[in-house]
């Protein structure tokens, strides 16, 4: 198995449990994965923590405390490192070992996995945890190299703190990475120039120590809130209905009044006060205007206030959920410089130039996200049968089977990755799904005294087919996002996650499994 975040812990431990031989192989020195990596200032969870935690295990779930509504990353770190410690993980993770390759080994009908320091693995089966957002994209700006400062990515950042103090930081990118550490950095920044190619729509977090009566109430009955959970699309949100009908078929003050109830509570709440938001246009443009016309209020300067309103669909790039985002822009000493229509130039040794004009700063920050889904896979020698490389495989666009599988790579797992509901459901209701799926398969095929299992071709391209058909009746295609891959250069243009709903495709999921594992080739 690959990566000890989330995803990678729960395998270890469920499989184990399940009489298997385990072996986590974690590139970097510690558990923890995103939560290890991504450790900029403001790095906190987007969905709450009560939700945003497993629930396999009910002592767990009971007696860990969380201090906040929503975690920082120092407190899911703590949290990643409990759960190895807890359930007796680490004597199966080897940590600084980065899988460099693996290739399917068919006359043996197993994996051949190789580190990039030359250790070897033979495995039945591969599970990939290594999480759909793991590997950083650093756009190719010429002269980056030249920079005289710091340059600094979000998702690969220092173990030591990084003091701004008396600097002047140019940062790049306005994703929820961007948003969440723009604040902290203007605070302590002599000047803050940040270049936005999009503007994102933010909503406040609301976040605060977390209200110890709401805990209570969710504690006494956490199977049960767990449950409710799961029957939702996202996989979480179930203390809150939507509005009966459709956005547009009630009162103009009826639906500001819903708008700005859910703006109080905080958080992906508002996407979720009627049910039509991400499946039609005119409604999602109610819900958007509602944010700009946010927007326009806080932000003194109307000139600035108009560059941050965003135009596209809100929720078609992920939703930021921020605190104090757009008042930062009310800061004498932050800049907003609009690169949607001009792109960054180049850097120079002392500052970023864009417009003609450069601007000056001795720190680079580059919140510029990752090459999503596709990105941890292809930069591994993942081979399956005949040698097929998965870069190869993947050149039009991630095929899969169910997200968990790819034809040709038999007995390969990947955990939220494309074709899954992943990046739409609250990441561990996921993972906690996927592997539990994954230990029932294993524990089938042993029953049937069978060696492998693979995804048919035919199976693999009705459900790319599907993803895509799904994906048509939502807002999504209206914007480029990293959903789509569009925001890496040449990457193909291809819908990647499944926006149909976590518990249709939970559903879609037991039915294979009850089926005999239709679609799957097993031998
Ligand atoms: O990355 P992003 P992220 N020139 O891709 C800009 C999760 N997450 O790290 O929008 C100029 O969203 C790019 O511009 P554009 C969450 O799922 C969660 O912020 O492509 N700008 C964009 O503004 C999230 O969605 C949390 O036009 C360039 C930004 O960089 C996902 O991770 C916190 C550029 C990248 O935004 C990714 O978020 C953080 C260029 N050449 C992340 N290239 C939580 O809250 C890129 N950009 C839990």
């Amino acid at each position: 198995m690959t990566g000890a975040g989330f995803g990678g812990l729960y395998a270890l431990h469920k499989l184990r449990a399940s009489g298997l031989a385990v072996r986590v192989l974690e590139a970097a020195p510690s558990v923890g994965g995103t939560w290890w990596a991504n450790r900029y200032p403001g790095a906190r969870v987007d969905i709450q923590s009560l939700e945003y935690s497993y629930s396999f295990s009910e002592p767990l779930q009971q007696q860990w405390r969380w201090s906040e509504r929503y975690a920082s990353q120092p407190e899911l770190l703590r949290y990643a490192n409990h759960v190895a410690d807890r359930f007796e993980l680490r004597r199966d993770i080897v940590l600084n070992t980065r899988v460099s390759a693996a290739h399917f080994d068919e006359a043996a009908a197993c994996w051949r996995v190789r580190s990039d320091v030359g250790r070897s693995w033979r495995a039945r089966f591969i599970v990939m945890a290594i999480g759909p957002l793991s590997t950083p994209n650093t756009p190719a700006f010429d002269g980056l190299d030249a920079f005289t400062g710091p340059v600094l990515h979000s998702a690969a950042w220092p173990h030591e703190p990084v003091d701004f103090g008396g600097r002047d930081v140019a940062l790049v990118g306005t994703g929820s990475s961007g948003v969440q550490m723009i604040p902290l950095i203007a605070e302590q920044a002599r000047t803050l120039t940040v270049f936005q190619r999009t503007a994102a729509y933010a909503v406040p977090a609301r976040n605060g120590p977390l209200d110890p009566e709401r805990e209570a109430r969710i504690k006494a009955d956490y199977a049960g809130f767990r449950a409710r959970n799961r029957r939702m699309r996202a996989g979480f949100g179930s203390e809150l209905s939507p509005h009966p009908l459709p956005t547009l078929a009630v009162t103009d003050a009826e639906r500001q009044a819903l708008f700005e109830e859910r703006w109080q509570i905080g958080g992906f709440s508002l996407l979720g006060a009627f049910v039509d938001t991400l499946t039609d246009l005119r409604a999602n443009e109610a819900c958007a205007e509602f944010v700009r016309g946010k927007i326009r209020a806080i932000v003194r300067d109307p000139a600035v206030a108009a560059r941050l309103c965003p135009t596209h669909p809100i929720g078609c790039k992920r939703l930021c959920v921020d605190t104090g985002y757009y008042d930062t822009y009310n800061r004498a000493n932050v800049t907003l410089v609009d690169v949607s229509r001009a792109p960054i130039e180049r850097i120079a040794p002392h500052g970023v130039v864009s417009g003609g004009r450069e601007h000056r700063a001795d720190l680079l920050v580059l919140a510029t996200g990752f090459d999503a889904f596709t990105g941890p896979l292809t930069r591994i020698d993942l081979r399956g049968r005949g040698g097929l490389h998965i870069r190869d495989k993947w050149r039009g666009g991630p095929l899969n089977y169910l997200g968990l599988t790819v034809a040709g790579f038999p007995n390969l797992f990947n955990l939220v990755g494309p074709g899954s509901t992943s990046a739409f459901t609250s990441v561990i209701t996921a993972i906690e799904h996927h592997i539990d799926w994954i230990a029932e398969c294993i524990g089938w095929l042993a029953a049937h005294g069978r060696q492998t299992l693979e995804a048919s071709a035919d199976a693999e391209a009705q459900w790319v087919a599907r993803v895509n058909q799904i994906a048509e009746q939502t807002v999504y295609p209206h914007c480029n996002s990293w959903y789509l891959g569009a925001n890496i250069p040449g990457k193909p243009r291809i819908f990647m996650p499944l926006a149909g709903g976590f518990p249709a495709y939970a559903e879609r999921c037991a039915a294979v499994a009850r089926d005999g594992y239709a679609g799957f080739v097993t031998r």
